[in-house]
């Protein structure tokens, strides 16, 4: 962080550690979301304070800063939209931004829109009680410090809290070891060591090979084998660039009622009505333009099992082509789930890293991890001696952040005991039973199904139109109404019912990968527009389903 921003931060905050600090509205986290939030309701003129647990801004691009880390949306895509001056002037270096890049613009738009004087870093919130007389949210910091407000605005984000699988021995090791999503500021430096990757998600696909390149020897522990497309990233060309902010406007609006909130083509046709040439020649293209493009090769991929599996043999035969050795490229071949029920990864060269002499990949799956060990870590198959471990092991996804935060609404009841058998709440937003407490883009919502920045302001300016709305009518407080949270869950099951994702329930969207976790699928399959649409027609039917009062 630079010196003026540390000056910033620190100038704001409250006066005594126990004194109520009044404001209009807390906003929890200051990521992509926290910050838009910022920004937003500022503009009704609200006073707002952010608070956020780390030492900077950025949320999800502030801690996943491991090697490789990078977004697979397209930059000119994932970016704020709200200011036509904002994303006309900024210059996306890259197709697909990494890391620091993200980093540097967030940190950018809170230069440009002066929001650091709203923002406290290092305020980690760990608690919220809704007070019923005065209509007003009490939060606490981890170091005490106490803010009254009218409203809450959880902006904590869905893979926000860093899972260390809990495996014996680790506390024996002498080696270093690190999470993706925690990585050290500093950098690890892995040059000539022996390190080894648990996990082989998202994160891993990218990390691993980056990290083949410096360490001495790379192991990867495998559990279950995934999809990776290639990113086909590459330096921005200016002429797109050019173009694309050209057509802005109608780009924007596009992404908008699109399915994933982005402009990335989608094929109308059903796969099985299709010629084979033709199925091939559609996943050929959606290959050379990489990332995601491949889950809208066809209409049908996540809902027909016949499509579904086209594809997945398709990118079978990619890996087969490409690792040198069979049995590696078997076992990178991902079985025993639909292509795309867990999400789908990008990345550059990740096939092709298996053919390097100093990585080897272990399937942990036949002979799982026993312990970890001084030394190293060691299989029912076998010992392997390591310097640094590193868990791509993901987060205790889309409700964990939530939870973390001892939350109570009406009557004490915490937000634990009202998400006991999976979260809930009215449009993914307004969980009932907590006046005032506004979610952005958690479960129940596209989020996690979209490109996240994307869905975010649509939430963000719908909480906003909404308590604009209430403080015209000169109310206190807005809640939903359980009927209203109900037939919202019923509506979001019914979607995920209709594709295959519920048929591979072994996936972070069910909370699979977290212990004790309830499975339940969490995000909205519905699609951006449709939620839109829907969001929009609650606002004008007077916002049906919600109490104003
Ligand atoms: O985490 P994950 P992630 N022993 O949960 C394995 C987003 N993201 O950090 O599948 C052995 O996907 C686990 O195995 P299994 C994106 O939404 C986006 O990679 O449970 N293995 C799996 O292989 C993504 O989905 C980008 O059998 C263990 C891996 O660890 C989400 O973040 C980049 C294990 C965890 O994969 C999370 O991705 C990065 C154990 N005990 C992340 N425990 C972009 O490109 C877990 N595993 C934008």
């Amino acid at each position: 962080m630079s010196d003026g921003h540390q000056v910033h931060t620190h100038l704001v905050g409250v006066e005594d550690a126990g004194v109520p600090h009044e404001v209009d509205a807390v906003v929890v986290g200051a990521g992509f979301a926290g910050v838009y939030a910022l920004h937003r309701l500022r503009t009704l003129g609200l006073t707002v304070q952010v608070l956020e647990a780390g030492s900077d801004i950025g949320g999800t691009w502030y801690h996943n800063r491991y090697p490789g880390a990078r977004c697979d949306i397209e930059s000119l895509d994932y970016s704020y939209s709200f200011d036509d001056d904002l994303q006309q002037e900024w210059h996306w270096t890259e197709r697909y931004a990494a890391q620091p890049e993200l980093l540097r613009y967030i940190r950018h738009v809170a230069d440009r829109y002066d929001l650091w004087r709203d923002i406290r870093l290092d305020s980690r919130v760990d608690a919220a009680t809704f007070d019923e007389a005065s209509s007003r949210w009490t939060v606490r910091t981890e170091h005490g410090e106490v803010f009254s407000a009218r409203f809450c605005i959880l902006a904590t984000g869905v893979l926000s809290v860093a899972q260390v699988p809990d495996i014996a021995g680790l506390e024996s090791f002498q080696g270093q070891w690190f999470h993706t999503g925690d990585w050290p500021h500093e950098g690890v430096d892995a040059s000539g060591k022996r390190v080894g990757v648990i996990g082989t998600g998202s994160s891993a696909t990218q990390l691993v090979p980056v990290v083949a390149e410096q360490a001495g020897h790379l192991t990867v522990f495998q559990r279950t084998a995934n999809f990776v497309m290639p990113a086909q990233n590459h330096p921005m060309i200016e002429q797109v660039e050019r173009e694309w902010k050209a057509e802005y406007p109608e780009r924007r609006a596009k992404a908008r009622v699109s399915g994933f909130g982005h402009n990335q083509l989608s094929n109308p046709k059903r796969a099985m009505e299709v010629s084979p040439e033709e199925r091939r020649r559609e996943f050929e293209l959606r290959w050379q333009l990489g990332g995601l493009y491949m889950m809208r090769a066809f209409s049908d991929i996540l809902v027909d099992p016949v499509a579904n599996e086209e594809c997945a043999e398709f990118v079978r035969g990619k890996i087969r082509e490409i690792v040198a050795d069979p049995e590696v490229a078997e076992l990178l071949s991902p079985r025993g789930f639909h292509f795309g029920t867990k999400r789908l990864c990008s990345g550059t060269d990740y096939y092709e890293t298996f053919n390097r002499e100093n990585v080897t990949l272990v399937d942990v799956r036949t002979a799982p991890i026993e312990r970890i060990t001084p030394t190293g870590l060691r299989t029912t198959a076998a010992e392997y001696d390591l310097d640094v471990l590193i868990f791509a092991t993901g987060f205790d996804a889309m409700t964990g952040s939530m939870l973390k935060i001892d939350i109570r609404g009406l009557d004490g009841r915490t937000l634990r005991e009202k998400w006991a058998h999976g979260p809930r709440s009215y449009l993914g937003v307004a969980p009932a039973g907590f006046p005032n407490l506004f979610i952005v883009a958690g479960p129940g919502s596209p989020s996690v199904f979209s490109n996240m920045v994307n869905s975010i302001e649509q939430h963000v300016e719908w909480i906003a139109a909404l308590i604009e709305h209430a403080a015209l009518r000169g109310a206190r407080r807005v809640e939903a109404t359980e009927e209203a949270e109900q037939a919202w869950i019923d509506h979001v099951n019914e979607a995920a019912g209709r594709t295959l994702y519920v048929r591979s329930p072994n996936s972070w969207y069910f909370g699979a990968n977290t212990p004790g976790k309830p499975r339940v699928f969490m995000p909205y399959v519905g699609g951006v527009g449709t939620y839109r649409h829907l969001a929009d027609d609650v606002a004008a039917k007077d916002y049906e389903g919600f109490l104003i009062s």
